[in-house]
């Protein structure tokens, strides 16, 4: 990662408050709650605090619900579209690590890319078998909610999104959210909270090459994000059925991906949690 490039803190009074008054004068978005019909849930959570394993367990018990895992291997692979200038073709194009190379260049090419494979994956039509049933559940792995509300604000906050990307930025989501609404409901988010260490010591873990130059630092911005939104609630949230949302909040610290008990534990908090909804 670009040394300091997610760790510096500028202040923009002028635009950002030019942004935020734009999306408060937006009319709300519809409510989240829609009634009847499959019930979608969001897992939300720091990188590597373990979504993508806490996603699998959730099939391997549920097999029936419909699950779609966060994209990565694409932002890891764009392929440019046709030849370029000089008449060449060019490979594939590593977003991933491009952005943390380079994170004032990249950073807005990569939240764009992220909200539209999330955008794409929510708005395809529901299978037939999950119209039909009556308690059909569809788990996403992070939302168009969090890429705003935790790693674009982010991202502004530390200095890797300009003034103007971040207002247009809020400007489009805004807008985008506002126009289908009724086909993004979340009816429910599943916080998975461990601390900035653990996410560190299981990204090590992992050991994903572009996340190799991540910083406890940055974990530790991250985490305050998700604590804001989802636990002191003091995020901002520009869609007022956003705000009434339930959220879950598991404690994922000690290592639940070979403990039996600890997962039927959180398999049964999530069932119950369902069922409220
Ligand atoms: N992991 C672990 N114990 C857990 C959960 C996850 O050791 O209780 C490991 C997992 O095997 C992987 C790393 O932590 O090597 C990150 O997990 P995952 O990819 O699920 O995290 P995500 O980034 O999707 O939240
Ligand atoms: N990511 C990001 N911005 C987003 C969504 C994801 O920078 N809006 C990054 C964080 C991780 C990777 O993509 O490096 C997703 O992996 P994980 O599932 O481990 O959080
Ligand atoms: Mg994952």
């Amino acid at each position: 990662m670009a040394a300091g490039g997610f760790l510096l803190r500028r202040l923009r009074a002028p635009f950002r408050s030019l942004a935020l008054n734009a999306l408060m004068d937006a009319p709300r978005a519809r409510s989240m709650h829609d009634g009847g019909g499959p019930r979608s849930l969001s897992i939300e959570g720091n990188i590597a605090v373990g979504k993508s394993t806490f996603v699998k367990l959730l099939t391997n018990t549920h097999p029936e619900w419909q699950v779609a895992t966060e994209p990565v291997a694409t932002w890891q692979n764009i392929q440019a579209a046709g030849t370029q200038k000089d008449g060449t073709s060019k490979g594939p194009g590593n977003l991933l690590e491009m952005m943390y190379q380079e994170p004032a260049r990249w950073s807005y090419t990569f939240q764009t890319l992220s909200f539209m494979s999330r955008l794409k994956v929510q708005l395809e039509p529901l299978p037939g078998k999950l119209i039909q049933a009556e308690k059909s559940v569809r788990i996403f792995e992070r939302s168009v909610y969090s890429d705003r509300y935790i790693f674009a604000k982010n991202l502004f906050e530390n200095g890797s999104l300009s003034d103007v990307e971040w207002h247009i930025y809020q400007d489009w989501h805004s807008f985008l959210l506002q126009e289908f609404a009724n086909r993004l409901l979340i009816h429910g988010f599943i916080y998975l909270q461990a601390s900035p260490q653990v996410c560190l010591e299981r990204l090590y873990q992992r050991s994903r090459a572009e996340e190799k130059g991540i910083e406890l630092a940055y974990l530790e911005q991250l985490h305050g994000q998700h604590e804001d939104w989802f636990i002191n609630k003091t995020t901002k949230l520009h869609f007022e059925a956003l705000q009434h949302v339930p959220v879950l909040v598991l404690n994922v610290s000690d290592d639940f991906s070979e403990n039996a008990a600890k997962q039927e534990e959180l398999m049964r908090q999530v069932n119950t949690f369902i069922r409220s909804l």
